[in-house]
């Protein structure tokens, strides 16, 4: 089942929307074949195992199929494996966890014992959840898994009252950043920081892709380079950032600890299979929540060689001309807007220049159109009043906080997470499954955030409160 952990892990930041699965059929003890998903819409690793094991000639009758996922029972882009796998003469079928789909969840090993096959599941069930955490998360509940990254001083600031942010992380931390943003879907950030940075929301600090684009994307380990689709409603077909695992540069993808030691025959000298480094991948989406249309039209994610890739998220009023000539260079997205949650703290509270009377894009909404989109995972980058709303609406599920040795020690300074507060001080947001870890001089925490359920306290208080069995290590954890 490890060999099997590791395989699926190949596919790391390329199988979205379909989770990363292993597969290794063993027969007499030995390793007749093995297999991963590449990506959505290629076969799945059971069949790459039985794929495997035809070329080399073995045949599969009796033998063992170890699968890191429920076998699917269902036909969604590909045939269900259930079927292969009966078809096939296995005898037996070890998996790891069990597929939280609906439309599976439990049915694949029903069908498999009902046609003569001998199940057993649970086997590094926890190793094989952690690898698919958004897809765990977004399969059931249609939202993003959202990812707060923020890089920070001591006291907590991610630039100064002047913007200036350059640098507060070191090296290692910064390219560990760019690493992370490999293993998202979409890149969400507020209007405030395209002013402020102007970012390209790339991944930057590795070498130029074979293939790639020219600029500043690029990664060791390059696994595919070429447009998998369109975006929506693209007008041109600008090359996609490309991929690669978010565990930092020279590890293995998504935290396996280590290579799968296999000389197979697909590999190439990228460290990708053959068919994985020919065929397209899924960009990383660029993402803006912009109320007002601010958006500057030279910056970097609208006027940049992938602006067919950014979405600008407008308000209901946003003003008609800015909004039109956005929509001339990106997609814009006008989303309805909602009042926010009004008592979490009384207007001394309220951060200069934001006023708690107005209203707010509607991230519920917005998250659940990225989750119609298939933006399985989500990483937010700034600013603290977008990190707050998120938090705030209980919207988050993982955070990344880069911490330097540094004190700006300004009361003026930009928080990595602003707004009103939560209120009462048991009504903080409280982390889980707590990793730390060491970045050159910087350290980073990552952890699970449960969900804030909001209610109505003392008339017109608000407290947040977080209960959440959290499930299992990201694989952007160290
Ligand atoms: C497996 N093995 O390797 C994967 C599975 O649209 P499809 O046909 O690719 O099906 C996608 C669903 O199949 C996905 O939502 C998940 O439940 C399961 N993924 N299942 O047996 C695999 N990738
Ligand atoms: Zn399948």
């Amino acid at each position: 089942m490890r060999l099997a952990l590791r395989l699926a892990s190949r596919g790391c930041g390329q199988t979205s929307p379909n989770p990363m699965v292993g597969a290794v059929l063993v027969k007499s003890g030995r390793v007749i074949g093995r297999g991963w998903h590449h990506r959505a819409g290629q076969p799945h690793a059971e069949i790459e195992a039985l794929d495997d094991a035809a070329r080399r000639g073995r045949s599969v009758r009796g033998a063992t199929l170890y699968v890191t996922l429920e076998p699917c029972c269902t036909a969604g882009r590909t045939p269900p494996c259930t079927e292969a796998i009966t078809r096939s003469g296995i005898a037996r079928v070890v998996a790891a966890a069990t597929d939280p789909n609906p439309h599976h969840a439990g049915r694949g090993f029903e069908l498999l014992r009902q046609a003569g096959v001998k199940v057993g599941h649970g086997v590094l069930a926890e190793e094989a959840a952690r690898l698919n955490e958004s897809f765990n998360h977004w399969i059931v509940e249609r939202m993003p898994f959202v990812t707060v990254k923020a890089a920070m001083t001591l006291d907590g600031k991610i630039a100064a009252a002047t913007g200036e942010s350059k640098w507060i992380t070191g090296a290692i931390a910064r390219r560990h950043a760019m690493q992370l943003r490999l293993g998202a879907d979409a890149i969400l950030v507020g209007v405030n920081t395209v002013l402020a940075d102007d970012p390209g929301l790339t991944a930057r600090g590795a070498p130029r892709p074979r293939h790639g684009p020219e600029g500043d994307v690029g990664i060791r380990s390059v696994r595919t380079l070429h447009l998998l689709r369109s975006p929506p409603h693209a007008r041109q077909s600008p090359l996609t950032p490309s991929r690669s695992h978010p565990m930092g540069e020279g590890a293995p993808p998504c935290g396996t600890g280590e290579g799968d030691g296999l000389a197979h025959p697909t590999d190439s000298p990228g460290g990708a299979g053959a068919r994985a480094s020919s065929a397209p991948v899924k960009p990383i989406r660029r993402l803006v929540l912009d109320a007002r249309a601010r958006t500057p039209l030279d910056c970097r994610l609208v006027s940049d060689p992938w602006a067919a890739w950014t979405t600008v998220y407008v308000g209901p009023m946003a003003p008609e001309h800015r909004r039109d000539a956005l929509a001339r260079r990106v997609n814009v997205v006008v989303a309805p807007e909602v009042m926010p949650r009004s008592g979490v703290r009384g207007p001394r509270h309220r951060v200069a220049g934001q006023s708690a009377c107005r209203p707010k894009l509607d991230l519920n909404w917005i998250l659940r159109q990225l989750g119609r989109e298939e933006v399985t995972a989500l990483l937010v980058e700034g600013g603290g009043e977008i990190h707050a709303s998120l938090f705030e609406s209980g919207l988050v599920q993982r955070v990344a906080f880069y911490y330097a040795p540094k004190v700006l020690g300004e009361a003026a300074g930009r928080k990595a997470v602003a707004g009103a507060g939560f209120g009462d001080w048991p009504a903080v947001v409280s982390l889980r499954d707590i990793e730390w870890g060491r970045m050159g001089t910087d350290l980073l925490l990552t952890a699970r955030v449960g969900p804030v359920h909001l209610e109505v306290v003392d008339g017109n208080r608000v407290c947040a409160a977080s209960g959440h069995a959290a499930c299992s290590r990201s694989p952007h954890a160290l």
